[in-house]
């Protein structure tokens, strides 16, 4: 495609309104500033033999350009889109019967002039086929591998459509057994944190290949949506919230840093209070940042001493609460689900937002450790920004409205109970731009729980 620069510039307003248009031109700001800065440093290490360095730095620009584009895509979000003399042009086909887009972005760098460099990627994006569900893809939820001693069998099990699916922590007899008693309980399957046990700690991953999934780094683009069930069984009357805990949490992480078998939790014995999302675990390498999660936690950890040490959460009160955690300080990941630790991004603590609490009923079970279904929804967005990229999280616990469960939209019938807005700098931003999906649980010493998550869908932004 051969755009003069003035038509390119035409076509922007004319493929948009013009408030709409406006964001995405500085959206494309940014983002070019950003990649023309990597390409720039990209070019000073490298330079082919075929290629004099300037050209190679052009095509290199142009590739980036034509990545940002695929990013950028929405299905009203078409046409071109310039900065100066580089040039972005992004076309669709579709969508199919599955409403599946086929995306076409062209980078272009010096359009117009006698040295422009184009490059051109596509895709495949949108469709319900790119929607990650339990009920088409329960087999791909795999626990890691990290050895048997604190990742007990119990921390994690995966009820999928097959009894030959059984973890690696137990032995097909026990295996059997429990599938026997259990497969049944969520038609589709389901994930069984805690298994009604005392000291385990363990974690969950997608390990699938669909939508932009490769062996379950999933490229995060713009964001996601998601949505899920859960039920504790425990009923916990309680005034404290002690007899049962700890809780668990739907995570987020680098798929650059962590492998598909990171798993969080101490080094040795007991602790609960790190929801098997901080800690070493059994690798020692625990789950690097960058990362995100929200926690459901139940079990009160109120004071603020050493994060190595019990009872060292900052919880803010007895009440089961939801929050947003990142990573606290990175020189230990002890605290990265401390409620305030962390600088850049700092773990929401109630006083600031993004933690929400909901106490007892007089008499009553705790607020979320009640028997009953609950629900919880999820929506991303990521954007990118100068020098690194802007992360909005938003989350609803038992929403009602209508859309509550459809993943393909914002939902906006309800305001979200927690919101955590924060920015990452442009290496953590880059950490994020392949991430993993799953839960992360953990009971303490003399404490358990038994939680079914089930209905779970999660679509990536496109
Ligand atoms: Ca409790
Ligand atoms: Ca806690």
């Amino acid at each position: 495609m051969d755009h003069g620069r003035g038509e390119l510039r035409k076509t922007i307003f004319h493929h948009r309104a013009a408030a709409a248009a406006g964001y995405t031109f500085l959206f494309t700001v940014f983002a070019l500033t950003t990649l023309s800065a990597i390409a720039a440093a990209l070019a000073t290490i490298s330079s082919s033999a075929d290629q004099t360095p300037q050209a190679g730095a052009d095509a290199l620009r142009a590739r980036y350009l034509a990545l940002s584009g695929l990013n950028l895509w929405t299905p009203e979000t078409t046409g071109t889109f310039t900065l100066g003399v580089d040039a972005i042009t992004i076309g669709q086909l579709g969508p199919d019967s599955g409403g599946v887009y086929a995306v076409t972005s062209t980078g272009t760098v010096r359009a117009g002039t006698s040295s422009q460099t184009s490059a051109t990627v596509t895709a495949r994006r949108g469709g319900s086929g790119s929607t990650i569900t339990f009920d088409d893809d329960i087999d791909a939820f795999k626990t890691p591998v990290v050895g048997k001693t604190t990742n007990s069998g119990s921390a994690v099990q995966v009820y999928g459509k097959d009894v030959d699916n059984a973890p690696a922590t137990l032995t097909t007899a026990e295996w059997t057994s429990l599938f026997a008693q259990n497969a049944s309980r969520y038609a589709g399957g389901w994930v069984r944190l805690g298994g009604g046990a005392a000291e385990t700690t363990g974690a969950v991953w997608y390990t699938g290949d669909k939508g932009s999934c490769q062996a379950g780094a999933c490229a995060l683009g713009t964001g996601f949506r998601a949505y899920f069930g859960f039920a504790f069984s425990g009923y916990d009357t309680h005034a404290q919230s002690k007899t049962y805990g700890d809780g668990f949490t739907f995570a987020v992480i680098t798929a650059a840093n962590d492998p598909a078998t990171a798993a969080g939790g101490p080094a040795a014995a007991t602790g609960g209070e790190y929801l098997g999302y901080a800690g070493p675990g059994p690798s020692g390498k625990g789950i690097a940042p960058p990362k995100m999660a929200v926690e459901i936690d139940t079990y009160p950890n109120r004071g603020s001493g050493d994060p190595k040490s019990t009872n060292s959460r900052r919880d803010a009160s007895n009440a089961n609460h939801v929050a947003v955690v990142y990573w606290g300080d990175t020189a230990t990941s002890y605290d990265d689900n401390v409620h305030g630790a962390g600088t850049d991004p700092v773990n929401p603590s109630l006083a600031k937002g993004g933690y929400y609490e909901k106490a007892a009923t007089s008499g009553g079970p705790q607020w979320l450790e009640d028997g009953e279904e609950h629900s919880l929804r999820l929506e991303l967005l990521r954007t990118s920004a100068s020098g690194g990229g802007s992360y909005t999280l938003k989350v609803w616990i038992d929403p009602e409205g209508v859309g509550k469960s459809d993943v393909s939209l914002d939902y906006t019938a309800q305001t979200p109970q927690v919101v955590s807005a924060v920015s990452l700098d442009a290496t953590n931003h880059a950490g994020l731009d392949a991430v993993r999906f799953g839960f992360t649980e953990a009971t303490s010493s003399a404490v358990t729980q038994d939680v079914a998550v089930h209905g779970f869908s999660l679509r990536f932004r496109e």
